[in-house]
């Protein structure tokens, strides 16, 4: 038989690659690799993460990859290899070299290739075993840089490892479900696929993926289901349902129903279970039945269909308008529903700008015309510049000399650019002690400041809380950045009074940040709520890195969509001028109590 190249068993997407990058990167970190070419593996995953399109599917259609942003000639020809072979064979050598478990022990939420690194070579840690016995013998605390609180919450990561069924984030889920949908939607019968569950809810993470075909031949939609490529194993199948596991470990369930249900069905797969119920219960108490399949009434020669072909039709069957169902958590929407006080939810469409961009300059990889460009051809009418400042020393943030080059480049590019107005922004520290890591003399050029926490995030509650107030007494504060610091994959939100900020923004005219990275989708919902109650405006924005970065957007407004938002609750859906006047109201103020004052003269003396 003649050798064969490898082919991958199951076809390749970007996150695939973005794992498989991420992973070679820990490994040379580990290995003590040089730190350019571990820097470069690490940019690489940010840049595949974020790519519109799929590189595998690109590949596959003949097409030459564009040329991207830090990818050369060999991290280019390694995501051929991976598009190929659904592996890197320098990650396969990688592996060999290091022992076996050393890659489920970076999987531990908290344990990063450093903390990796010191656990192997101090206490010869190898297995999630023998990480978790180390942690109960109370060894891992007497290791330089870990202590108790370490310990402990390694204890707790290893044990929910261990025991809980991975969730993904929505765009990564994305990133696969809308492909087998279109897979699905191709079957050329004319058949309706839609995808239901968490995922048509917008939430921030889905536990599997629900889809629905509407069809006339159940059987010939479940077997091409069956056929997916990326199909790993089939949990279970049936007639009308089935479930399957892909390559990628997402879960995926089917639901064939007949094209009348198609309203029942969606309704009923779009969930919440929660939600479900209560509208279930509401049905009841009209003598309706509701099921999958429709919505029916008693009648004297048994069951007769009064509805379930449209979504529409089933909420009027019990009374009720159209809910959307990024609102179905029953957490208020039937009765708002049935006041005829639902909200007129925001729109990806209704988003003029957005108030939160990085470049070159710092860690963005975009210059400033690219990301100008990039926001004008998503339809924005204004883009805010807001690089890191000096502190965040990683990112190579701006001092105040860099900052002012920066502001001289927007005026100049201003002029030229048509369509899209750039404002001059900073994402400023907020340093531990809640002053501002720039001073007012060169924030006060700018046209808005965004304030964000990039450290100490275990302060306690009250700490945590005075810091952030603190700073918004700045006499130049516009916007609060990503409020809670969570990351949905890697550390919790900070403890943080959000009520108190909420109010503190509401007295200073101060914005907060929906903020639109998948990884962050901060604020949470019940927030977003908050702040609306509160009369407090939230900017849905991107935190756009690069170019292509404006695509995340939709989940920000999802997110924000979840939390009962509407375009007049958002502040980036306002025109220009009128975001002007706002942002106006934010700068050169003086402080509004001593506190800042007091805390900037405390701090000048002390440094
Ligand atoms: P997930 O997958 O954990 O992110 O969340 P969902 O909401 O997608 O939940 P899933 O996949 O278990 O079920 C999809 C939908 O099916 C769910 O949102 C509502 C409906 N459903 C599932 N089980 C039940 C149930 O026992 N009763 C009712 N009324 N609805 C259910
Ligand atoms: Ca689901
Ligand atoms: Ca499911």
């Amino acid at each position: 038989m003649a050798t064969k190249k490898s082919s991958p068993v199951h076809p390749v997407h970007n996150p695939d690659i973005a794992r498989i990058f991420a992973e070679i990167a820990d490994l040379l970190e580990i290995q003590g690799a040089n730190p350019f070419r571990i820097r470069a593996y690490r940019n690489a995953v940010r840049t595949v993460g974020d790519l519109p399109f799929d590189v595998a599917q690109t590949l596959r259609d003949g097409k030459e990859l564009p040329k991207l942003p830090g990818i050369g000639e060999d991290l280019a020809a390694k995501m051929h290899e991976i598009a190929e072979t659904g592996t890197a064979s320098l990650l396969e050598r990688l592996r060999r070299e290091l022992p076996p478990a050393i890659s489920e022990l970076l999987r531990v939420p908290g344990l990063g290739p450093k903390r990796v690194k010191h656990l192997h070579e101090e206490l010869d840690i190898n297995t999630l075993e023998q990480l978790y016995k180390a942690a109960q013998d109370g060894r891992i605390r007497a290791l330089a840089g870990f202590g108790p609180k370490t310990e402990a919450s390694i204890l707790a990561a290893v044990e929910t490892h261990l025991t809980k069924k991975r969730r993904f984030k929505l765009a990564t889920a994305a990133q696969y479900a809308e492909p087998f949908a279109t897979y699905l939607r191709t079957g050329g019968r004319g058949d309706e696929v839609v995808i239901a569950g968490s995922y048509r809810r917008m939430k921030e993470t889905v536990g599997d993926i629900d889809i629905l075909i509407a069809t006339d031949d159940a059987d010939a939609a479940m077997a091409r289901f069956l056929r997916y490529a990326e199909v790993k194993e089939v949990l279970a199948s049936g007639t009308t349902r089935a479930s399957v596991m892909l390559a990628s470990g997402l879960q995926v369930d089917l639901r064939a129903v007949p094209k009348e249900s198609l309203g029942a069905a969606l309704h009923y797969f779009t969930g919440s279970k929660a939600h479900n119920i209560a509208v279930r219960r509401l049905a009841q108490e009209r003598g309706l039945k509701l099921n999958e399949y429709g919505v029916f009434a008693k009648s004297r020669r048994g069951e007769k269909r009064v509805a379930g072909d449209t979504e529409v039709s089933v909420f009027a069957a019990v009374g009720l308008p159209f809910i959307p169902p990024e609102l179905r958590e029953d957490a208020g929407e039937i009765e708002a529903a049935r006041r005829g006080e639902l909200p007129h939810l925001v729109e990806l469409r209704d988003l003029r700008g957005d108030l939160h961009a990085h470049t070159r300059a710092t860690d963005g990889r975009g210059s400033l015309r690219e990301m100008a460009q990039a926001a004008r051809e998503h339809g924005l009418e204004y883009l805010a510049i807001t690089e890191h400042s000096r502190r965040v020393a990683m990112a190579h943030g701006l001092d105040p000399i860099r900052l002012a080059k920066q502001i001289d480049e927007i005026d100049t590019l201003n002029r030229e650019l048509a369509g899209i107005t750039l404002l001059k922004g900073i994402e400023v520290d907020i340093l531990d002690d809640g002053i501002l890591d720039l001073p007012d003399s060169i924030l006060g050029k700018l046209d808005l400041v965004v304030g964000a926490v990039h450290s100490k995030f275990n302060l306690s509650r009250v700490q945590q809380t005075e810091r952030i107030l603190a700073a918004m007494d700045a006499p130049n504060f516009s916007i609060l950045a990503h409020p809670t610091g969570r990351l949905l994959d890697t550390r919790p939100p900070y403890d943080v009074d959000m009520l108190r900020v909420i109010r503190k923004a509401k007295a200073r005219g101060i914005a907060l940040e929906l903020n639109a990275h998948p990884e962050r989708l901060d604020l949470i919902d019940a927030h977003c709520r908050m702040a609306k109650d509160e009369g407090v405006p939230v900017a849905i924005n991107s935190d756009a890195h690069s170019p292509h970065d404006f695509d995340q957007l939709r989940f920000g407004v999802g997110q924000a969509r979840r939390g009962w938002l509407t375009a007049k609750d958002v502040l980036n859906t306002r025109p220009l001028a009128e975001l002007r006047r706002f942002l106006a109201g934010t700068m050169n103020r003086g402080p509004d109590d001593r506190k800042y004052e007091a805390r900037k003269a405390v701090n000048r003396k002390a440094r």
